[in-house]
C-alpha cells in the first residue's frame, strides 16, 4: 500500500489501517504503537475521567511524532468535557461512536481535527457527511462491544453508495483476507480492533488475550438487547446472567449488573463476570504479535490476495 489514498492522505498515515478506540482496552502505548507501525492508533476514552484521558492524550504525545486519534463514546456523560479536551489538546484525530456527534463535527473542523463517525446505517452517514465528516466508520455487527444490526458485508456497499467521502470498514476484519474483501465492497479502509487486543504492547490483563486466542468462531454472544443498546461479548458466566435478564426483559437489572464489568475484564482479567468485549473474529486471532508485525503481515496478506484475484476468471 505503499501509495497514498484518500484516506490515507487525509489522515497523514502510511497504511490504510485504524486501530478501534477500545474503551479500557486501547490505551496510549497500544495506540502509539499502531501508529510507528504506519497505522491510525486510536486512544479509547469510553468513559474516562477527563484528566485521565489528557494524561492519555501526552502520554501518546511523548511516544510517537506520528497522527493518533481519539474515539469518543457519545453515551457518556461528561461527554462535552471530553470534546472540549479533544480541541484544546490539538488531537489529529477523533472518531466517535455510540451515538450521533453531529452537534460536535463544527468545533472539530474549525480546530483542524478530522472527524470519522462511526455509523451503523446509511441514513446517519449521509447526514453527518452534510455536517461536515471527512470519513465514515461504517461498522458491522461481527464487531465487538455496542453494534448496530447490519452486518459489515452489506453496511459497507451501501455506505460507500450513500456518501462521498472515504468509507472505512469494521466489524470482523482480521486479516489481509479482510482488508482485501472490505477493498472489493469499496472501502477505502479498514479499522480492526480485536487483533489489536492482542497485540504485544495493547496493556489489556494477558487472561483475555489467552481467552480471545482460543476462541472459536461461536464463542461470542450479543447481549442487552432489551437495554436499546446491545453488546458482543465472548461468551461467560455474565453473559448467561444477561441473556436470562434479556429473556425476563429487566434492562434496568442489566444497567445494574453491568457497571464496571469492562473494566474488571480488561484491568483485573475477570474472565468469568467481566464484559469481555471482542468481536467474532476473535477465533481469527492466534498469536500475540508486536502492532507493527499485525500491520505488516495485514498489509503483505491483502497485496497478494488482490494479486491472485487480478488474475481470477468470472
Ligand atoms: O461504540 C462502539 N462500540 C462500543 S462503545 C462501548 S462502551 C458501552 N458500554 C456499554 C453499553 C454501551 C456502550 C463498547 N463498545 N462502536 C461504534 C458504534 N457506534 N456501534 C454502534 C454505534 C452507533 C449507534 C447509534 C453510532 C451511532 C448511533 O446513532 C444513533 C443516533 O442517535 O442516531
Amino acid at each position: 500500500m505503499a501509495l497514498p489514498t484518500r484516506l490515507t492522505r487525509l489522515l497523514g498515515i502510511e497504511h490504510p489501517i485504524l486501530q478501534g478506540g477500545m474503551a479500557w482496552t486501547a490505551t496510549a502505548e497500544l495506540s502509539a504503537a499502531v501508529s510507528n507501525a504506519g497505522g491510525l492508533g486510536i486512544i479509547g476514552a469510553g468513559q474516562m475521567p477527563t484528566e485521565v484521558l489528557r494524561e492519555q492524550i501526552r502520554l501518546a504525545k511523548t511516544l510517537t511524532d506520528r497522527p493518533f486519534g481519539v474515539n469518543l463514546m457519545l453515551m457518556t456523560p461528561h461527554i462535552a468535557d471530553l470534546v472540549q479536551l479533544c480541541l484544546d489538546e490539538h488531537v489529529p484525530v477523533v472518531t466517535t461512536g455510540a451515538g450521533n456527534p453531529g452537534g460536535f463535527i463544527a468545533a472539530f473542523k474549525e480546530a483542524g481535527i478530522k472527524v470519522l463517525p462511526i455509523a451503523p446505517s446509511t441514513a446517519l452517514a449521509r447526514r453527518l457527511e452534510s455536517q461536515g465528516a471527512d470519513a465514515i466508520i461504517g461498522e458491522g455487527m461481527e464487531a465487538g462491544g455496542h453494534i448496530g444490526e447490519l452486518t459489515t458485508m452489506v453496511l459497507t456497499p451501501q455506505l460507500v453508495d450513500a456518501v462521498d467521502v472515504p468509507v472505512v470498514a469494521a466489524g470482523g476484519i482480521a486479516d489481509g483476507r479482510g482488508m482485501a474483501a472490505a477493498f472489493a465492497l469499496g472501502a477505502e479502509g479498514v479499522q480492526v480492533g480485536t487483533r489489536f487486543m492482542c497485540a504485544s504492547e495493547c496493556t489489556i490483563h494477558p487472561d483475555v488475550k489467552e481467552r480471545i486466542i482460543k476462541a472459536k468462531d461461536r464463542d461470542t454472544v450479543v447481549t442487552g438487547y432489551s437495554t436499546g443498546h446491545p453488546v458482543r461479548v465472548l461468551k461467560n458466566k455474565l453473559s448467561k446472567m444477561v441473556e436470562e435478564l434479556d429473556r425476563s426483559n429487566d434492562p434496568a437489572a442489566i444497567e445494574e449488573l453491568g457497571t464496571g464489568r469492562l473494566a474488571a475484564a480488561m484491568r483485573e482479567g475477570d474472565l468469568e463476570m467481566g464484559s469481555l468485549m471482542a468481536g467474532q473474529c476473535a477465533a481469527m486471532v492466534d498469536a500475540i504479535q508486536p502492532a507493527a508485525e499485525i500491520i505488516a503481515e495485514i498489509i503483505a496478506e491483502a497485496e497478494d490476495v488482490m494479486r491472485r484475484m487480478a488474475t481470477v476468471p468470472v
